[in-house]
């Protein structure tokens, strides 16, 4: 057997979800150089309008569908449109997330709701949906992207961690579930990347300074800077390839080493 065969994706399709740009755009783009057929959504049709735009650009020929995770039709409907058009799923990223950075007291009990709904509902909705006909193809590759917040908390991100620390359990029962039936079902732990929904971490003070947060992740992070969404791309090939065949229920933090680091010494 040639080297390494087994970490290919040829003749696979890979639905990520959410990835008109970002951490799932990367994901996609590491997917198609391993040979997936790459499919995505997003909820408008400028969006994904878009993001077929950047996957041509790449010279990936991805399909895009719109659709809103978190209504149940609405995903069923676009599973069913995808088997047809395209043909069955056998790698899901569930990538799609929001934030909202607000102090606990100050947030609205619907502004919690909002991020659990993308962050944690919209999974089990998703995987729900194409977990039956990898049943019938007797495999399937899961992977939820989860956060550092999976396992640390920190000020104006209860919902996200919530959410994010769900996602670590749910990895883990549909891991338990259907584990027997060849689907494996893992996490990717991104430490922070630099992406639109960190943006305003990273945004530069009036004075032309780092934001404190861009200094402190960089000092608190053992490879000494933010992560770019394509250091993500070789772990998710991985849990989406053969090669990881007997992974399953664990979450890989890609994180450039922060959970593992106590911090400098001031
Ligand atoms: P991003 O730049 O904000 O992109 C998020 C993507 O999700 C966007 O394409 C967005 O579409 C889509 N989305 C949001 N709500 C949706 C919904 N209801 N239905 C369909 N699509 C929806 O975020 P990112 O930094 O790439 O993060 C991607 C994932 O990684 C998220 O789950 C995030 O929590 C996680 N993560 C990020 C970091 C980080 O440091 N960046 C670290 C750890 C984990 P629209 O543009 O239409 O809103
Ligand atoms: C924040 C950041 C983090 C990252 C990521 C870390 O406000 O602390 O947005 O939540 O997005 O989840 O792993």
């Amino acid at each position: 057997m040639e080297k390494y065969e087994n970490f290919k994706l040829d003749g696979k399709i890979a639905l990520i979800t959410g990835a008109s740009y970002g951490i799932g755009f990367a994901i996609a783009k590491a997917m198609a150089a391993a040979g997936a057929k790459i499919v995505f959504n997003d909820i408008k049709q400028e969006f994904v309008d878009k993001g077929l735009a950047s996957y041509k650009e790449a010279g990936i020929d991805a399909t895009g569908y719109v659709c809103d995770v978190t209504n149940e039709d609405a995903v069923n409907e676009m599973v069913a449109k995808i088997e047809k058009e395209v043909g069955n799923i056998d790698i899901l990223v569930n990538n799609a997330g929001i934030i909202k950075r607000i102090p606990m007291i100050e947030m609205k009990a619907e502004e919690f709701r909002q991020v659990i709904d993308v962050d944690l509902n919209a999974p089990f909705i998703v995987s729900k949906a194409v977990i039956p006909t990898m049943l019938k193809m007797g495999h399937g590759k899961i992977i939820n992207i989860c956060s550092m917040m999976s396992e640390l908390g920190r000020e104006t991100v209860s919902a996200y961690a919530a959410a994010k620390g769900g996602l670590k359990m749910l990895t883990k029962n549909i891991a338990s579930e259907y584990g027997q039936y060849n689907i494996q079902c893992n996490g990717i732990g991104p430490g922070y990347i630099a992406t639109p929904q960190t943006a305003p971490l990273r945004e530069r003070q009036p004075d032309g300074s780092r934001h404190p947060f861009d200094s402190f992740i960089v000092a608190k992070t053992p490879a000494g800077r933010w992560g770019n969404a394509e250091d993500l791309g070789g772990p998710a090939v991985f849990l989406a390839s053969e090669a990881s065949d007997f992974v399953n229920g664990q979450i890989l933090y890609v994180d450039g080493g922060i959970l593992a680091y106590i911090g400098r010494q001031p």
